[in-house]
């Protein structure tokens, strides 16, 4: 169409199918667990593999009782695993779109137990400075962190580094074990107004058990300024029983800020 009057509609698109004559489904039930602990109402399990339809109803599967999906109950509601599989199709079970690890050979016409559990990332650590008192950190003797309300990307606050700042810290209080953990990241914002200068900067400091690691840093003039910056940190060379992160500006300006929000650690526990 050549006019920005001219417009077109497209509403109610509806594929319709029969489902050709597959062999039987190999139905399953059992319990599920989430990190050891029985699965919540709600909690989704789903079977993939070579030709399984999922998406339909009896795969995947939404628990409707905690810890238990399906029923052993010969009449009860099963997954079912179903399609144009060839016998012997390794399955693999998801529950809420993570991999148990846990695989099995389909069979047509099978009624199968299966108890799965899967391990899921935790949150282990969350601060969007919502209670702007910086309650969970600790500062360096000038105090140039403070809670702010002048940008955010999440609720009302964030923290905020004051120029001038030689270096001033913004620490974890309390450290954090992470030693239990066999995988964690870190996510956070952060953000350099553009009246940082060369040289000029707000960095993110590890402690790895001995010292202080520098593992990322927004510079004035380099990095974009004037807008948040979302960083995903890998901590998998930080698992640690005392590991601890601090924020550290520098700047020489009053008129020169620098921010931080949503600091979050997210891992997984040992199996
Ligand atoms: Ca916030
Ligand atoms: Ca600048
Ligand atoms: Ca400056």
């Amino acid at each position: 169409m050549s006019y920005d009057s001219e417009d077109a509609n497209v509403d109610v698109v509806k594929i319709m199918g029969t489902l050709g004559s597959f062999p039987d489904p190999h139905a399953f039930y059992g319990t599920v667990t989430i990190n050891d602990d029985p699965a919540p109402v709600g909690t989704q399990v789903e079977a993939r593999g070579e030709g399984v339809i999922t998406r339909i109803e009896g795969n995947p599967v939404v628990t409707t009782e905690v810890g238990q999906y399906g029923s052993a109950d010969p009449l009860g509601a099963k997954m079912i695993v179903w399609g144009d599989i060839p016998d012997g199709t390794t399955l693999t079970f998801y529950v809420n779109e993570v991999s148990t690890g846990q695989t099995l050979p389909w069979h047509s016409g099978d009624v199968t137990q299966l108890d799965l559990a899967v391990t899921m990332p935790i949150e282990v650590f969350n601060d969007s400075f919502e209670d702007c008192s910086l309650v969970n950190w600790v500062q360096d003797t000038q105090e140039d962190w403070f809670c702010s309300e002048q940008r955010v990307v999440e609720g009302t606050y964030s923290a905020e580094v004051d120029g001038r700042a030689t270096d001033a810290t913004l620490t974890l209080k309390d450290a954090i074990n992470l030693s239990i953990m066999s995988e964690a990241t870190l996510t956070f914002s952060w953000f350099i107004e553009s009246g940082l200068d060369s040289g000029e900067y707000l960095a993110l400091d590890l402690w790895n058990g001995t010292a202080w690691v520098e593992a990322a840093r927004l510079s004035g003039n380099i990095d974009q300024e004037n807008v948040w910056h979302n960083e995903e940190i890998d901590l998998g060379a930080y698992l640690i029983s005392d590991f601890k992160l601090r924020f550290r500006g520098y700047m020489s300006y009053s008129s020169e800020d620098a921010n931080v929000d949503v600091v979050k650690i997210m891992g997984t526990l040992q199996p």
